[in-house]
């Protein structure tokens, strides 16, 4: 029999079963179950600044709030090191690293061996969507790490109560953890969508290791979505609250550092907030989809915390987020300010700290910084995130925890583009959109490891996190068109179009909501756009640019499309289809060859 050190949260035997498999496995020489008091949750916070796992910030100025540095090597999403291990490799695909499952097994059982002696085994339930609602669905994590734990607490529902929803536990997904040696040549993220099962090791990093993100609530819950039809997707969703009171709602799928986290909390410019205007941010980055009783389409956020991107974030660009971040949060890779044992990273304001620790925990010299090598020269690394609570966002939707969500009138697929894609443009229909999100293409960021800013094509900004086979992935789109009578709108917006010089032409952030507008406009049939080859476009006056210093020549120039550099383009989509291989539905292939006659014309 199993031995814990506190009360098992469950009597469910296919819950304890697991746990004591694991156990034998991994041999902790503790096991603790997280119940999520806040009694509990405060001794692990004092053990891990025993440890230095954790370091307690200034206490007047950052109430609640720790900071932690993970390893050097260890800073990002491994995609190189990330599986879907099916039982057959068609049904992982191409796009996704497969490995035969009893193979992983075995590979990983042998690196788990043993992993924990020495060290605790935390339990932890959780919920991705509200505790007991029909979308909500529950895991397990097995941890030994507290800062994983306690970022757990954060992102997810999870705790004593979770534990007891989960009554006999049938169809839990069971993650494992372990931190081992941080060793990158043998950290793997493996998934086993058929066995509703996840296996982490080698890494302490965010996206590989709070099992309920990234791994569950998209690569095992798309898988899911698609038996079952429902999406999983890499969204945000927010609500746009008009003068008269009434709300429409948008979810946006952006890659990694894309803008995200940005869009959600925007605070609208005076132009608009005068007239009553108001955002509400439901969510920053994953969306559960569901068609409603009414045909609609209907979001839930699963998550209950932000995992955002520390860099950039400041007053300015995003005030709602650093509000967030003021109490109960933790930082992780930021600069740590000696002087006042506070937080600083790159834009957050022109202070660089002269007494200040970087990521890696060396003394920062801040006269060393180069644009060109910011990872080596940064206080804070390019991918330093903070964990900060939903209810603690100042435009925190009141939905948040509407188990029903929210109905969807758009959905806005964007990339980060220098060149090619305009400012913003709609699809003509759903199986068009659904085309639209299958090319999409962004340049590269610091979520993930390898280069950064090369473009790839990153369809739905998911290319990391589906499931299963993409061209299946494409497939699944078509079809949800299919069974929403009233389907959201589909648009695709691109913030980041360059000049010569490389500068950003569009002001962007809070900015941006002047194309929120005009996407809405469009929602509700209320503005005339100009049909393309690529898609409906705005006529440039129709973007309202009331206080802002940017001429409507200058929209236009936003808005052009580029025929040659879209016929570059599409060879580029055709050689990206052929890679996905032959599950790319016909009618993608018919839409490209579509797109490519209009370019053409
Ligand atoms: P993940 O959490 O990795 O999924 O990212 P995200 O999509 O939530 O990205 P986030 O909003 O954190 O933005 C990442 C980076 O993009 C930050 O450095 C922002 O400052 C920058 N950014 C966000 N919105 C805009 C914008 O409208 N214009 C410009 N130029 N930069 C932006
Ligand atoms: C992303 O990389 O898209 C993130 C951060 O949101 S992580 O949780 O690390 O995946
Ligand atoms: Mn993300």
């Amino acid at each position: 029999m199993i031995k814990f050190e506190n009360k098992a949260l469950t009597d469910s035997k296919l819950i304890l079963d697991w746990i004591e498999e694991m156990a034998d496995m991994v041999n902790p020489d503790k096991i603790v179950w997280i119940d999520g008091s806040e009694e509990q949750t405060q001794a692990l916070k004092d053990e891990a600044c025993s440890t230095g796992e954790l370091e307690k910030l200034n206490e007047e100025i950052l109430p609640n709030c720790y900071l932690h540095r993970t390893a050097i090597n260890d800073v990002a999403r491994v995609e190189g090191r990330t599986f879907i291990c099916t039982r057959t490799k068609e049904d992982a695909g191409n796009i996704n690293n497969w490995m035969d499952p009893k193979e992983c097994y075995e590979k990983l059982s042998k690196l788990y061996k043993n992993s924990y002696k020495g060290r605790t085994m935390y339990v932890i339930p959780y919920a991705m969507g509200q505790v007991g609602s029909d979308f909500a669905k529950y895991g397990i994590e097995l941890t030994d790490s507290i800062y994983v734990v306690l970022n757990m607490l954060i992102m997810t529902r999870a705790g004593a109560e979770v534990a007891k929803a989960m009554g006999n536990g049938e169809g839990f997904i069971k993650g494992l953890h372990a931190r081992k040696d941080i060793d990158e040549e043998n950290r793997y993220i493996c998934h086993f969508p058929e066995d509703n099962t996840i296996w982490s090791v080698n890494s302490g990093y965010g996206g590989n290791v709070l099992l309920g993100k990234k791994c569950f609530a998209l690569r095992i819950a798309s898988y899911l979505g698609r038996k079952e039809g429902w999406m999983a997707e890499h969204m945000l969703i927010l609500g746009v609250e008009y003068p008269n009171g009434e709300t429409k709602y948008i979810s946006a799928a952006f890659p990694s550092a894309c803008g995200k986290t940005n869009l959600a909390m925007l605070i609208p410019p005076k132009a608009y907030t005068e007239k009553g205007y108001k955002v509400w941010c439901v969510g920053d980055d994953i969306a559960w989809l569901r068609v409603g009783k009414d045909g609609r389409l209907w979001a839930i956020n699963p998550e209950n915390g932000f995992f955002g991107v520390a860099p950039g974030t400041n007053e300015k660009s995003n005030p709602n987020a650093l509000a967030t971040t003021m109490r109960d949060t933790i930082f992780t890779n930021v600069g740590h300010v000696l002087d006042d044992n506070t937080v600083w990273w790159e834009g957050l304001n022109d202070n660089a700290p002269d007494n200040c620790i970087n990521w890696k925990g060396e003394k920062w010299d801040k006269t060393k910084y180069d644009k060109k090598d910011k990872v080596n020269t940064s206080a804070a690394h390019p991918n330093s995130r903070f964990t900060a609570l939903a209810k603690n966002c100042p435009c925190i939707s009141k939905e948040f925890d509407n188990p029903a969500g929210v109905p969807i009138s758009a959905i806005v697929f964007g990339g980060r583009r220098a060149k090619t894609a305009p400012l913003v443009y709609q699809s003509f229909n759903w199986q068009h959109g659904s085309f639209v999100g299958s090319i999409m293409a962004s340049e590269t960021t610091a979520a993930a490891a390898g280069a950064v800013g090369v473009v790839r094509r990153d369809p739905m900004a998911m290319r990391p996190f589906v499931g299963y086979n993409m061209g299946d992935y494409f497939q699944h789109w078509l079809d949800m068109g299919h069974k929403i009578p009233n389907a959201p709108k589909i648009f695709h917006v691109n913030w980041f179009r360059t000049d010569d010089e490389g500068h950003f032409i569009w002001p962007g952030f809070g900015d941006n909501m002047r194309v929120l507008d005009w996407i809405l406009q469009r929602c509700e049939d209320k503005v005339e756009a100009r049909e393309t080859a690529i898609g409906y476009i705005p006529y440039a006056k129709d973007i309202n640019i009331d206080g802002l210093d940017i001429s409507v020549d200058t929209i236009e120039g936003l808005l052009s499309v580029d025929k040659a550099s879209w016929l570059e383009d599409v060879e580029n989509i055709k050689a990206f289809y052929a890679q996905v291989g032959d599950r790319v539905p016909k009618t993608m292939y018919d839409e490209l060859k579509a797109l490519e006659e209009r370019l053409s014309k």
